[in-house]
C-alpha cells in the first residue's frame, strides 16, 4: 500500500483556478509553459471527490485592461481606488472564447464554477474576495455550508490569481495546499518568488502532486 504525505479526504476541495484558453499557448495573456498544468491536474481530479473551478470573467472595458487607461502599456501598473492594479493585455471578456474552460480539462465531477472579475471597476484575482479587499464572492459560504475544512489549489497563474485565492482561503479559516507541479506562473518582476513569500507569511503549503493521494 502506497502512503502519501496528504491524504485527500471528504471534506476537501481541489479549486481548479482559471484554466482558461486567454491564459493558455495562443491565448491574449498566456502564461508560459501554461498547458502544462493540465495533465496534473487531471490527476488529481480522480484523486478528489469535490472539485470546483474559477473562471476570470471580465466585461469589455474591464479596469483590469490596459486600453481602457488611455496612454498606459499592458503590463504598467495604475492606482485605482483600491490600490495599485497592473493592466493586462484584455482577456476573459464575457462568452468569447478567450474565457472559455479548457476542453482538455477532464473533470467532470466538478461542482462548482465561480466567476470573478465581472464587476467594471474591480479586479478579482482571489476566487475569495475582489481586489478592492472587501467585496466577497461568496466562496467561502459555500465551503463552509457544505464542511470544507481544506482547500488544495492549481492553475494559473500561482503568482496572482492562485496565489491570492489561497491566502484568502487562510483569511476566511481554511487549510490551504498549493500543489506546485499543477500551477504555472506569469512571474512580472519578481511576483513568483513574492508570491511564495507571502503564501508562507499566511501559513499556506505547498506540495507536489505526488505526495498527494485519495
Ligand atoms: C490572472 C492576471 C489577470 C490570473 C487573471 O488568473 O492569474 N492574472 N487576470
Ligand atoms: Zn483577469
Amino acid at each position: 500500500m502506497e502512503s502519501y504525505a496528504l491524504q485527500a479526504t471528504e471534506t476537501d476541495l481541489l479549486l481548479v483556478i482559471d484554466v482558461q484558453a486567454d491564459f493558455l499557448p495562443g491565448g491574449a495573456l498566456a502564461v508560459p509553459d501554461g498547458d502544462a498544468v493540465i495533465g496534473p491536474i487531471n490527476a488529481l481530479g480522480r484523486k478528489f471527490k469535490h472539485v470546483a473551478l474559477t473562471q476570470d470573467w471580465h466585461p469589455a472595458g474591464h479596469a483590469s485592461f490596459a486600453t481602457s487607461h488611455p496612454g498606459q502599456q499592458p503590463f504598467g501598473t495604475v492606482r485605482l481606488p483600491y490600490g495599485e492594479q497592473v493592466l493586462w493585455p484584455e482577456h476573459c471578456i464575457q462568452g468569447t472564447p478567450g474565457a472559455e474552460l479548457s476542453p482538455h480539462l477532464d473533470l467532470p465531477h466538478a461542482q462548482l464554477v465561480i466567476r470573478k472579475g465581472y464587476r467594471p471597476r474591480i479586479d478579482s484575482y482571489s476566487a475569495f474576495r475582489e481586489a478592492d479587499r472587501t467585496t466577497s464572492t461568496g466562496l467561502a459560504g459555500y465551503l463552509r455550508e457544505r464542511g470544507f475544512t481544506r482547500v488544495f489549489l492549481c492553475g494559473l497563474a500561482t503568482d496572482y490569481c492562485v496565489g491570492w485565492s489561497a491566502i484568502d482561503a487562510r483569511e476566511a479559516g481554511f487549510q490551504a495546499v498549493v500543489v506546485e507541479d499543477a500551477c504555472r506562473a506569469i512571474d512580472l518582476d519578481g511576483s513568483l518568488e513574492r508570491a511564495w513569500g507571502d503564501m508562507a507569511a499566511a501559513g499556506v503549503e505547498r506540495e507536489e502532486s505526488g505526495a498527494i493521494g485519495g
